[in-house]
């Protein structure tokens, strides 16, 4: 049963893309699940009656629109169809190209009227579709920095369509102190859009102060706790943990195909430590940052050279946007730079994958890790932090994180923290953790494992969505 049967009802989700591709198959098309943070997050979904509302990905002509329908109708999912240029403006222009790097603090940001357009033009058109989709008494959960006008969009229309829908919202990414946030010309817009929303989700206490606080600067609202009182309306604020689904990493690691790919890689690198990188190949993720660490850890440590392994695996993301393609190239050269100098005939320190690797392989890879190493600049949460907690039962790895992500704040006490642009802070730290005692990895990794089971990804879904049906 689950937690929402006694008083079922139907829950919407709006995310700019749906968590699923769209591929032509024997004449027809069929729909295959994706990866990513938001997807992870929603796994522990128990709902039984929801549907998932988004962009396919791709741009789908007239005439196949109700096969690719139909096969998102199979996954409880719909598309919110988009012209591919619409799409891209909206995406790599305004959403990656100036919200994104807003909202994690970077200040060479330029807007222009073009993308604004198109981004305001994308929200209109997810408002027309979810609120034609929606019933009375649905319960509807927008994410994201894509869809933030959104809510107060979707609010008017089922208004005049006599609809009462409770609107949830979550920020998945950071929000920004005040100086970030209001350089761009639109944040009063925006903040109008996303109080649309009868519930706003953020991953900390910080990130839900700073929203608090610009909306009590710039557009007159009257914060009272949680809560802030806007117009004739009050919007609760609160922060929410999210989490990942312990379970599935268990179930994975037992598989007996991933039992044997654990194996092999343990003997393969039996003489070797291993220090586990996965992100997005992303400027806020610090990949720059981690090699420059990495590198004054060889320099001052050399009896480690032929010790260490630091596998490093960065998915492509966003590759149409020029920032992305500069850092490609920036983590390529340093990546090559660092091999240059430290391969030997025998050995490498350092293994770096720029693919996106199956579930299988991405949890045999955390599971033979002594060490994993994440360098966020800035990030709201890093589930990557979790899964690796996930796959150490049997080894009691050590976590080396980045203060400034939001797992640091939850994840503290059980891991090692630093500054990202301190490269010799970064190699005492990871010094540190590669020769920690045996007691006190066991020790630090409890403190991890308590945090991670506790605060899995159904709990996260269940409080949000707990908290959204009493606000109806
Ligand atoms: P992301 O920036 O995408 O998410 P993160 O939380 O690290 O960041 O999640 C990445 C997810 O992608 C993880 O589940 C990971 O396993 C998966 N993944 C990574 N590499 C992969 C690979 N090679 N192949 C397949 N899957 C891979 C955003 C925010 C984060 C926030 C999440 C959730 O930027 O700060 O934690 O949303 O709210």
């Amino acid at each position: 049963m689950t937690p929402y049967a006694r008083n079922q009802r139907r829950l919407l989700i709006a995310s700019n893309r749906l968590p699923l591709s769209v591929k032509p198959k024997d004449g027809s098309y069929e729909a295959v699940p994706s990866s990513g943070g938001l997807v992870t997050a929603l796994k522990g979904l128990s709902f039984s009656d929801y549907l998932w509302l988004g962009w396919p990905g791709v741009d789908i002509n007239e005439r196949d629109r109700e096969s690719v329908d139909k096969a998102l109708a199979k996954e409880n999912a719909a598309a919110v169809y988009l012209d591919q240029g619409l799409a891209q403006s909206h995406y790599n222009g305004f959403s990656n190209g100036v919200l994104w790097p807003t909202l994690h603090y970077q200040s060479e940001v330029s807007f222009d009227n073009e993308t604004w357009d198109a981004y305001q033009r994308v929200n209109k058109i997810f408002a027309d579709r979810i609120s034609e989709a929606a019933a009375d008494g649905d319960l509807i959960w927008v994410h994201d920095y894509h869809l933030l006008l959104l809510p107060r969009l979707l609010r008017e229309r089922l208004q005049s369509q006599k609809k009462r829908c409770a609107i949830g919202y979550f920020l998945h990414t950071p929000f920004p102190a005040d100086d970030f946030w209001r350089g761009l010309p639109v944040q009063e817009q925006l903040l109008d859009g996303v109080l649309g929303s009868d519930l706003i989700g953020f991953h900390t206490d910080e990130y839900k102060a700073n929203f608090a606080g610009a909306c009590g600067s710039h557009i007159g609202a009257e914060v009272e706790g949680d809560d802030i009182h806007y117009g004739d309306r009050t919007i609760h604020i609160d922060k929410y943990v999210a989490g990942i689904d312990c379970q599935r990493f268990a179930d994975t690691i037992d598989d007996p195909e991933v039992q044997a790919k654990i194996q092999e890689l343990e003997t393969q690198y039996k003489d070797k430590t291993i220090i586990i990188g996965v992100d997005r190949m992303d400027y806020t993720k610090g990949l720059p940052e981690k090699l420059e660490g990495f590198r004054a850890f060889l320099d001052q440590h050399p009896e480690w050279n032929e010790k260490v392994l630091l596998i490093q695996i960065a998915i492509p993301s966003r590759e149409d946007v020029k920032k992305y393609q500069d850092l490609e190239g920036e983590v390529s050269k340093l990546v090559g730079q660092i091999t240059g100098k430290y391969a030997t005939p025998k050995s490498t320190p350092l293994l770096y994958i720029h693919r996106s690797v199956s579930f299988a392989e991405l949890t045999a890879l955390y599971s033979v890790s002594d060490v994993c190493l994440l360098t966020s600049r800035r990030d709201g949460m890093n589930l990557v932090a979790s899964e690796y907690v996930a796959c150490q039962e049997a080894r009691h790895g050590v976590l080396v994180l980045s203060e400034f992500t939001g797992a640091a704040v939850f994840m503290k006490p059980g891991s090692l923290l630093f500054n990202p642009a301190d490269a010799d802070g970064l190699s005492n730290v990871l010094y540190e953790a590669v020769t920690m005692e045996k007691e006190d990895r066991k020790n630090m990794y409890e403190e991890l494992r308590s945090f991670v089971t506790t605060n899995t990804s159904a709990k996260w879904t269940e409080t949000f969505v707990g908290e959204l049906m009493k606000l109806q």
